[in-house]
């Protein structure tokens, strides 16, 4: 593997060499396949003729993760875990607080060398780094998310996509290929290690439900790879023409699997190149899950206001301050935004598409979060608001395209000044007339809205 895919090594803190198995601790990239800390991991087990173990710590509550996100994740690990089996890596679940749990687990089968995934989130940041700290063999951050890994591809904050892409594609060739497959590992670890109660584990978890949600998504790798081939074959040479349309169905619905890391954006891309990565369609899509989203990682990694309104460029402060004491013509409380109580129907029908299906359709998205800026007291507020609506309903939620796609709507962030206005100042605004005149806003009210009103 690309030493530059090592984001951060943390070094052994004691002279006798542990000698026992290599562990993969994961998280962000709930996979087995193109998967390179995995495969770093596999690496470095090899040439010790060591056996390889994958730890997945599951903790009581997440952000504000909900029962049926933890159902998703949790159904796909269940996959993951027996495509590990069948290629003899052992996959424990460790449940309650990594920083107690994973030590000890360390210690118990004289762990030699631990790989975990990269996160540019300060949570899981200081939970990698405090965990350094207190095991004392080497703990190595590997880069299994963005295609080029993320401090490659910028050594800081970027402006904008337009700043990031040409930095990205250049190096596209360098580190667009296939991650080495895992082998059948020849260390089998003798040690009898805890089963996991797959049966009881998300009951276990005291985690609120949303009672509107019907999410039957099915979840996996395997999921992810249907749902990724169904797009090519259907969606994606209308992606162009009909992605800011919420009443046609053009998206490919990849976000909640991306998020999870059961499918990786590099999979997705080697899969673009047999079809025909030129066409518009395919380069606008490209543009999304390659520039856009590796520079939302870039934003969260580089700079660690990216859930609150300090992050945003001085310009959008500016405006900010300047327009506080505008009148604001509706304001609304988080009780109201949470069941769609507002005047707007059309805000109200895209809070009910998250409470019903757990998304809100891209376009819909930013004049969703738009909106609760325009109706709330402060920019602090909106941001707090939104960010609880999106990490507690969105199952694609809690991730770094989350909180830069709320401060590019509330912040200005990678976007441009625009022609001062009242209370929006010189952020962009979105409204109503716009939204109509992209799609049949009353055919997309009536998906959501249906005639019963809502309690
Ligand atoms: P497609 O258009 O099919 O895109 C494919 C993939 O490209 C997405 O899954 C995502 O990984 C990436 N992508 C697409 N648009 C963006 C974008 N604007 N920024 C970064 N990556 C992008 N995305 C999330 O994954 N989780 C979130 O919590 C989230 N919250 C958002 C909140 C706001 C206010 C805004 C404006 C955007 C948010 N996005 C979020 C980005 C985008 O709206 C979603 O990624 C997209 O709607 C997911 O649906 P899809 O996979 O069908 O999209
Ligand atoms: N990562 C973990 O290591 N352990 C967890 O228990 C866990 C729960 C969880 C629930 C919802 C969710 O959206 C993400 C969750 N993650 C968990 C984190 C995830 O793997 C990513 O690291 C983050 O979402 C940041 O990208």
């Amino acid at each position: 593997m690309d030493r530059r895919r090592i984001i951060k090594h943390y070094k052994s803190t004691t002279k006798e060499q542990a000698q026992g198995p290599i562990l993969y601790w994961m998280s962000r990239e709930q996979r087995s396949e193109d998967h390179w800390p995995l495969s770093y991991a596999q690496e470095l087990a090899l040439k010790e003729n060591k056996p390889l173990l994958a730890v997945f710590t599951l903790m009581e509550s997440f952000l504000e993760a909900n029962h049926s996100h933890y159902d998703f994740m949790l159904r796909g690990l269940k996959e993951v875990a027996k495509n590990l089996e069948d290629n003899r890596i052992s996959f424990v679940i460790l449940q309650g607080d990594p920083s107690e749990m994973l030590p000890r687990f360390i210690e118990e089968h004289r762990i030699s060398h631990v790989v975990t995934d990269f996160d540019p989130l300060k949570h899981k940041r200081n939970l990698q780094e405090n965990m350094a700290n207190t095991i004392s063999v080497p703990l190595d951050v590997v880069d299994g998310r963005n295609i080029v890994p993320i401090t490659t591809a910028s050594p800081k904050q970027e402006y904008g996509a337009y700043t990031l892409r040409p930095k990205l594609h250049k190096q596209l060739d360098e580190f667009l290929h296939q991650t080495p497959i895992i082998i059948n590992h020849p260390v089998v670890y003798k040690k009898n290690l805890p089963e996991v109660p797959w049966d009881s584990l998300l009951e276990s978890l005291e985690l609120k439900k949303n009672s509107y949600l019907e999410i039957t998504y099915p979840s996996g790798p395997k999921a992810a790879g249907n749902q990724l081939q169904e797009f090519i074959d259907h969606r994606l040479k209308n992606y162009s023409a009909h992605s800011n349309d919420p009443t046609k169905e053009v998206l490919s619905g990849l976000s909640p699997y991306l998020h999870f890391g059961q499918l990786s954006s590099q999979r997705v891309l080697l899969a673009l190149e047999e079809s025909d990565f030129s066409s518009s369609a395919t380069a606008d899509f490209v543009e999304q899950i390659f520039v856009r989203k590796e520079l939302s990682d870039n934003y969260c990694y580089y700079n660690s206001n990216y859930d609150n309104i300090k992050g945003f460029p001085d310009w959008a402060k500016k405006s900010l301050d300047a327009h506080r004491g505008d009148l604001r013509e509706y304001l609304y409380d988080y009780k109201d935004f949470q069941y769609g109580k507002t005047h707007d129907e059309l805000w109200n029908a895209a809070q009910w598409e998250l409470l019903k299906t757990g998304k809100i359709h891209s376009y819909l998205r930013m004049y969703w979060c738009k909106k609760i800026f325009e109706w709330t007291k402060s920019p602090e507020e909106a941001m707090e608001i939104a960010i609880r609506l999106n990490d507690g309903y969105s199952l694609d939620g809690r991730d770094p395209n989350g909180y830069t796609g709320i401060a590019w709507s509330i912040g200005g962030v990678h976007d441009r000044a625009w022609k001062e206005r009242p209370v929006f100042g010189k952020i962009r605004y979105m409204n109503y007339n716009g939204a109509k005149r992209k799609f049949d806003v009353a055919k997309y009210i009536h998906t959501y809205l249906g005639d019963e009103d809502h309690e």
